[in-house]
Parts: structure tokens; C-alpha cells; sequence
């Protein structure tokens, strides 16, 4: 069993109803328990001219081994309606893993930690929320990366 964290992120179609969505989806996963779900947070898309994103982390408990669970994570992104055009793209849903366990994984289809949590406010902010004490594989306290990340910019939504 491993705990992984899941990032969500939307930005059409309703964005807080697609994360709403996407975590019962997550808890109905095979031999996987939703543990605990952040805030959700606002925050202007990495790419101008795009609608604002709305984002959230959860954590699972999962038996599934992590390409299984790409799997179902990619399966729930296509069953609410993602495209996949561009890169960075807008999308009604976006599910990436942040991290799983302490396991570095580094494969075409798979990188873990996702490469760029470390610089986004908008993962690192509510993975604190429901993981402060947390420490990346290679040692890296959260604090740490927090402090080098300011929230400006991010708009912590009421649950
Ligand atoms: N892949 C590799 N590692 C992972 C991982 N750890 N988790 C592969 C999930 N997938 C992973 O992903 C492309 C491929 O990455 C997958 O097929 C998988 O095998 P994708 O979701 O199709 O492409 P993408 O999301 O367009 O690209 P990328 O680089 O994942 O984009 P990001 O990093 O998700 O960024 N601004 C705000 N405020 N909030 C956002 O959430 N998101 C993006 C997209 C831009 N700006 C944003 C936000
Ligand atoms: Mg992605």
C-alpha cells in the first residue's frame, strides 16, 4: 500500500463541479481509499489567455501499482470529457501524480514527483493543507519549497 497525492486541475466546463466529480471517481478506484481531499484554490492559468484554473491535491491510499493508477486517473480524465490538443491545453480535467510513496519513478509515460510541483503554488499550497509534515523522496521538507513559493496569486476558495 502507498499513500499517493493527487493533483486536480480544471478550467472549463464548471471547474469546481469537474473536481467534485473527479474525487467520487477517485474514491470508487479499486483497492484505493480517498484519505483526505485540500481547499479548493483559484488561480490565473500558467498560460496566458486562458480561462482561470481551479485546483486541489487528495490523498489516496492505494494497493495499485503506479502505471495502474495513471491508468485510472487517465480513464476518469476521458470519461469528463478531456481532449487533448496542445500541450497545456485548457481541460475540463486534469489529474496528475504528485507523488507516490516515497518512490522516484522515472519512465516515458510515468516522471514522479511531477516535475514541476516544486514551482506551483497552486499544488504546493494544498498538499500543505493536508500533508505539512511531508518530505519529498529525496529529502526535501514541503516547508522548505513553501517558503521558497509565494501564494500570491492563489485564491483559497471557502469549502
Ligand atoms: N505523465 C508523466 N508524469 C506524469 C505524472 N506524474 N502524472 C505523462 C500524470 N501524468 C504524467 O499529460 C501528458 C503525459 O504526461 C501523460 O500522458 C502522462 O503519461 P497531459 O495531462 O496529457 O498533458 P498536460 O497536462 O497538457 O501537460 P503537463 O506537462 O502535464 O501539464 P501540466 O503540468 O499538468 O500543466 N495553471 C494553473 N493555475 N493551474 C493548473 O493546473 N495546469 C497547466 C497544465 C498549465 N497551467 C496551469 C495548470
Ligand atoms: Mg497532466
Amino acid at each position: 500500500m502507498e499513500r499517493a497525492y493527487i493533483g486536480l486541475g480544471s478550467n472549463l466546463a464548471e471547474p469546481a463541479e469537474q473536481l467534485r466529480q473527479a474525487l467520487a471517481s477517485l474514491a470508487q478506484l479499486p483497492t484505493t481509499r480517498l484519505v483526505s481531499v485540500s481547499s479548493f484554490y483559484v488561480s490565473d492559468s500558467l498560460l496566458p489567455g486562458q480561462p482561470r484554473y481551479t485546483n486541489a491535491v487528495a490523498a489516496l491510499d492505494t494497493d495499485l501499482q503506479a502505471l495502474a493508477l495513471l491508468d485510472a486517473l487517465q480513464a476518469i480524465e476521458l470519461g469528463q470529457g478531456r481532449e487533448r490538443h496542445e500541450r497545456w491545453g485548457p481541460r475540463t480535467l486534469d489529474l496528475d501524480i504528485l507523488l507516490f510513496g516515497n518512490q522516484q519513478i522515472d519512465e516515458p509515460r510515468l516522471r514522479v514527483p511531477h516535475y514541476q510541483m516544486h514551482l506551483r503554488a497552486f499544488v504546493l499550497y494544498p498538499l500543505a493543507e493536508i500533508a505539512a509534515d511531508l518530505e519529498l523522496p529525496d529529502g526535501r521538507p514541503l516547508g522548505e519549497l513553501l517558503a521558497a513559493c509565494p501564494f500570491a496569486g492563489l485564491e483559497r476558495l471557502q469549502p
